[in-house]
């Protein structure tokens, strides 16, 4: 069983003028300054928690190739359903890094201030796919001119939701784009003990729709096979699976230690293929991109990131409504523990 693959980027930015897409410079530009500010955003993340500012952090070091460039095919209006380490995508999407920290830090506040059509985050592996299939499926009856992304790891393919999800969208041919982020890894489990699938994206044709896998580390081909599968799903052709074959650079979060179960020999591999270098030399192939050039991104993304940060500190989250928010109305239960909550803080308060 074969799937098609796709590059357009290769590790040393040399582009392949046939399947380049017609991107122009200004657009160019935006995809590098989201990957180097995602890229910023993260490693402030990382220290954050070191300094306990911050909760258990997933990095998506490695993975800005997978999530700028699909995040830049998507409309406005296209749905996007993200599973936890895509803070790329959240920022590419215009959700502001203060609420994407707060979220971290700890607050469901950050929620309730997403910008329309961004799904929260899932934190348990693959109940985003369900969710998503059904909106992708309430699109369709309702013949909006729309499709969904959603996002998910190597790991949440050997997930029931998974198939469940996957199934459904076959049937109902549904206007969904699977974006599969396989890093390699489910935490310490390596691709090949968690699936005897040879490829992931052929998980798709048995669904009876297409897989597709692309080099995850090259924006360029992301971007094209994402723009080709919403378009294809809002002209009736029904959902794609994307299969983006990267890497995860980082731990799998701030709890994990990645030196027990994988070997430096392989992160270095990977390292050379990192898809903001690729993406860099690029540019400079093309004139855009010199020192000085990143120098000053350099810096406005910095100072971007420390802003975001001084906001998200200074916010003071509305303790009820990690209570208020769960249900549509809540519940006798939950409000019982709201009331002991906040009758804990006052005394507290009181000293
Ligand atoms: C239903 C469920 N089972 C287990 C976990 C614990 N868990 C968190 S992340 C993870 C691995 C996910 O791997 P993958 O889908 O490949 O995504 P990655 O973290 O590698 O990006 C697991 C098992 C969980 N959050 N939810």
């Amino acid at each position: 069983m074969s799937v098609d693959w796709l590059q357009v980027l290769d590790a040393e930015g040399n582009v392949d003028k046939s399947l380049e897409p017609a991107l122009d410079n200004k657009t160019l530009e935006k995809f590098y300054r989201t990957m180097v500010l995602t890229r910023l955003f993260d490693d402030k993340a990382l220290k954050l928690q070191r300094q306990g500012r911050m909760l258990t952090f997933g990095s998506c070091l490695g993975h800005e190739g997978c999530q700028i460039g699909s995040a830049f095919a998507l409309e406005p209006d296209d749905w996007f359903f993200p599973y936890f380490r895509e803070h790329g995508v959240q920022i590419a999407r215009g959700i502001p890094m203060k609420f994407i920290y707060i979220y971290w830090m700890g607050s469901e506040d950050a929620n309730m201030n997403l910008p329309p059509k961004n799904f929260t985050v899932a934190i348990p592996v693959a109940t985003q796919i369900p969710h998503a299939v059904g909106a992708a499926w309430a699109a369709k009856i309702r013949k909006q001119n729309i499709a969904v992304a959603v996002y998910l790891g190597d790991g949440a393919t050997s997930e029931g939701d998974f198939h469940e999800g996957m199934n459904f969208a076959g049937v109902f041919k549904t206007p969904t784009v699977f974006i599969c982020e396989n890093n390699q890894y489910a935490i310490s489990l390596p691709r090949e003990k968690q699936t005897a699938s040879q490829t992931l994206a052929q998980k798709a044709l048995a669904y009876g729709f297409e897989g597709i896998q692309v080099d995850g580390n090259d924006a360029l081909a992301v971007y094209s096979a994402t723009k080709a599968a919403l378009q294809k799903a809002k002209s009736g052709g029904g959902p794609t699976l994307i299969e983006c074959f990267t890497y995860r650079l980082g731990a799998h979060t701030t709890s994990d230690d990645p030196t027990k179960y994988r070997q430096n020999a392989e992160v270095e591999e990977w390292r050379k293929k990192d898809p903001i270098k690729r993406f860099r030399l690029y540019l400079e192939k093309k004139g855009i991109w010199n020192q000085s050039y990143e120098d000053n991104l350099v810096k406005d993304c910095t100072a971007e990131v420390e802003k975001a940060v001084e906001e998200a500190e200074a916010y003071a989250p509305v303790v009820e409504n990690m209570f208020k928010y769960v249900y549509a109305e809540i519940t006798p239960g939950l409000k019982e523990q709201m009331d002991e909550l906040q009758s804990f803080i006052a005394k507290r308060k009181e000293g």
